[in-house]
């Protein structure tokens, strides 16, 4: 039978390897942002470090971006319903946050959280060549889309294409259409960009707590033929010689329901890096809580 002082030090010990599994997932990802310095009801636009802020540069979107509170200390940017059908999106330099992605970068990663609330909606999270991108389309080159067009589904662009992603490879086209993700609302998607700048070629992985079809990190492939490998948007005929200079986000237009979450973006610039950098807080929590619970109990 365990002595309560080896109980409480196996449960301090708990809660250390839990510390330090958190900061270990932090190695190589740096941040990007995590929206968390800005006050909460602030407009996105112009926040930032000085000399590389937040751009929302159509004229209507600027005062409906904003800043939400998500939880203690936790804030998020959000793009609620519009009725305007006008453009709203918002762009900042990885370059000038020394978090460019070269065009001789083989293997680099970019991570960010997503959630939509109930509804539909058309949503665009972006990796560009462009300083400052005119639009989320044709400026684009890595790009997740969810778009109301197509059913709610989530989509990844590949050259002259947006296609459907997928959890299941293989020839069954059924399977593969019945394996589509499809967002939960208020599910947080955690997303990782697997980008190979030399080929102009990226892969798709997320994982969701509150999606069970892809409840641990899973490549995501083309529900079309069940490959996993996506083009640049502008590399349909040849190569782009582009470092990766920007993140672009937003509603290219109509149709767009709201809102929708965008959290915690990091990159890692030398690496394919599948880790978790920002694990989620209730899953810590509840494993901290349990140990301190055993601790209480013993006592
Ligand atoms: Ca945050
Ligand atoms: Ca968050
Ligand atoms: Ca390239
Ligand atoms: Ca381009």
């Amino acid at each position: 039978m365990l002595g309560r002082n080896r109980i409480r030090a196996s449960g301090f010990m708990l809660v250390a390897l839990i510390v330090l599994g958190v900061s270990q997932a932090h190695a190589d990802f740096a941040l990007f942002d995590n929206f968390d310095n800005y006050a909460a009801g602030l407009n996105l636009n112009g926040l930032g470090p000085a000399g590389n802020t937040w751009t929302t540069p159509d004229a209507a979107a600027q005062g409906t971006i904003t800043i939400v509170n998500q939880g203690p200390g936790d804030n998020a940017v959000q793009f609620v319903n519009y009725t305007d059908n006008g453009a709203h999106r918002n762009f900042r330099s990885l370059a000038g946050a020394g978090l460019a992605i070269p065009n001789a970068s083989t293997a680099a990663t970019v991570f960010f959280t997503f959630k939509k609330g109930a509804g539909s909606l058309n949503f665009n999270t972006i990796v560009t060549d462009v300083a400052a991108p005119a639009n989320l389309a044709g400026d684009s080159e890595v790009q997740l889309n969810e778009d109301y067009s197509a059913g709610t589904f989530f989509r990844g662009r590949s050259a002259g294409s947006f296609l459907l992603l997928t959890k299941v490879p293989g020839p069954d086209q059924m399977a593969r259409d019945a394996a589509r993700i499809i967002p939960v609302a208020d599910a947080t998607y955690n997303v990782w960009f697997a980008i190979d700048n030399t080929t102009d070629t990226y892969k798709i992985y997320m994982q969701s707590n509150g999606d069970s079809k892809i409840a641990s990190v899973t490549q995501l492939l083309k529900a079309t033929d069940g490959s996993g490998i996506f083009t640049f948007r502008n590399s349909g005929t040849a190569l782009q010689a582009n470092d990766l200079i920007t993140f672009n986000m937003g509603i290219g237009g109509g149709g767009f329901v709201g809102p929708t979450f965008i959290d915690d973006i990091y990159v890692d610039t030398a690496a394919f890096n599948l880790a978790n950098p920002v694990p989620e807080p209730a899953v810590l929590s509840t494993l901290a809580i349990g140990a301190l619970a055993l601790l209480r109990r013993r006592r």
